[in-house]
């Protein structure tokens, strides 16, 4: 097992690992930049590293810095936790070659699912359902316009290098094929520095549900059930849970069996998500896969009873998994607090945190890294903390959400929690009616009842 490792994160999910490693009787350093001092991962940690300013480009993105962390401590592994570095192939084999684990896929795994043409080939070969589209990066307009017209319109113009929904077009019909293309490329080629764009059938109010897998070293590969993260907005996640209300015993046997199928296609090690496309029959098509662990990964560990950072370190240390998948017993939500003002559209809300309370009892968890006195600082995510409410059906569920939403005073900033509270009094939320274009619909003055 490590003696030292080194996590290259901040926020919530550092002091997430940390806790963790002091359970298995592991040295932790955390590193840090200088806005983020005062921060509890940095108190909590064995060792602390001031790596440099604020932006994250110049530490928390900067990769020869932290390498100088890790020598100087001595540390064996480097946990990334997901966002920064977490998907960069570059720091996972500068990590190998430096003798220090990496704790996730290798970084030759990392690039095949990173590439969305390439992760569409790997599961066309494994036999997991893709959307129909072109075989491909598409060479020109015309190209696509012919696939358009044989797979049908609405299509849907994504880029290769994409994620996050950048470089993506929908179009509806052959006149706005090349200005849709156009714009895509552009869009691509400034995000990701790679302009490929390849083509889909556009599936329509679709719902949004990942498998949360974990490979070993050895070639066993479990699924660990799933999760909805149906509400979303400009593709950011706001609510995740577990059951998906749309899951059935049937469905999920056989989406866990594809889930299963893609880890084990490039013998993924670590653990991992597997997000598909729902639509309303139940068709289900691999989207793309993360290769880290999630933001949302709570709410898969209180339905299954399962320390999930734990079991990432065990297999990053060469520990075999038991090789059984898990089913909810229970229901489990996650909403995301950020510092944001809802009624403002969502606009950043940085700033001092007067006043700090957070929602306890049975079945509430609250991961968060912040405390009254606190100042949010403007150069990150906004997300400040994740509360997590499990209970035995999702209507209790929700109920106790409502409950510990109530309980939760932050004071000094704005934050998402006036939203929540309007959300879990909706009523298609509340029967489980919704997919990935709830939030075009929802009317946000709702959030202002609950101010
Ligand atoms: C789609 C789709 C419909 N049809 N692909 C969004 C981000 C990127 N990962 C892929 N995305 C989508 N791909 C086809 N063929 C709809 C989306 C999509 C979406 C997916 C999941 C969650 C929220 C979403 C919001 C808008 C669009």
């Amino acid at each position: 097992m490590f003696k030292k490792i080194l996590i290259a994160n901040r926020g919530e999910i550092a002091l997430r690992i940390i806790r963790t490693c002091k359970e298995m009787g592991i040295k932790t350093v955390s590193i840090y930049s200088k806005a983020d001092a005062d921060s509890l991962h940095v108190r909590f940690a064995d060792e602390a590293v001031c790596i440099g300013p604020a932006p994250s480009s110049e530490s928390y993105l900067n990769i020869p810095r932290i390498m100088a962390a890790v020598e100087i401590t001595n540390a064996d592994a480097v946990h990334p936790g997901y966002g920064f570095l977490a998907e960069n192939s570059k720091f996972a084999e500068i990590c190998r070659q430096s003798g220090v684990k990496f704790i996730g896929p290798t970084a030759e795994m990392i690039d095949k699912m990173g590439d969305k043409v390439t992760a569409k080939e790997t599961m066309i070969k494994a036999g997991v359902p893709v959307v129909p589209g072109s075989d491909g990066l598409l060479k020109d307009v015309k190209q696509g316009i012919k696939i358009a017209n044989q797979i049908g319109y609405p299509v849907i113009l994504k880029a290769t290098a994409g994620g996050g929904g950048k470089g993506m077009r929908i179009v509806h019909e052959d006149k706005e094929f090349e200005s849709a293309w156009e714009s895509a490329k552009k869009e691509a080629k400034a995000s990701f520095s790679n302009d490929g764009i390849y083509v889909e059938k556009y599936v329509e109010e679709p719902r949004h549900i990942e498998f949360q897998i974990v490979g070993d070293q050895f070639g066993n590969v479990c699924h660990l059930s799933e999760r909805d993260c149906s509400i979303q907005r400009r593709h950011q996640k706001l609510v995740e849970e577990s059951p998906s209300p749309f899951m059935t015993p049937e469905l999920r046997e056989k989406m866990g069996e594809a889930a299963i199928k893609a880890a084990k296609s490039i013998n993924y090690e670590g653990v991992g998500t597997i997000e598909f496309l729902v639509d309303k029959h139940r068709n289900f098509y691999f989207m793309e896969m993360n290769t880290r662990i999630q933001v949302e990964h709570p709410v898969t560990e209180e339905v299954i009873d399962f320390d999930l950072i734990k079991e990432q370190i065990k297999v990053a240390a060469g520990i075999p998994i038991s090789g059984k998948s898990y089913f909810p017993t229970l229901h489990a939500m996650e909403c995301r607090i950020n510092a944001e003002d809802v009624c403002n559209n969502f606009r950043p809300s940085p700033g001092k945190i007067t006043s700090f309370h957070s929602p306890k009892g049975p079945g509430v968890r609250v991961d968060t890294h912040v405390y009254a006195g606190y100042s949010v600082p403007p150069f990150y995510d906004s997300m400040i903390a994740k509360l997590i409410c499990k209970a035995r059906t999702r209507e209790e569920c929700i109920t106790k959400m409502q409950r510990a939403l109530d309980e939760f005073i932050i004071e000094g900033i704005q934050t998402t929690v006036p939203f929540h509270q309007a959300l879990m009094k909706d009523e298609h939320f509340r029967s489980g009616d919704f997919n990935t274009g709830f939030m075009n619909t929802f009317d946000m003055d709702k959030c202002k009842e609950e101010l």
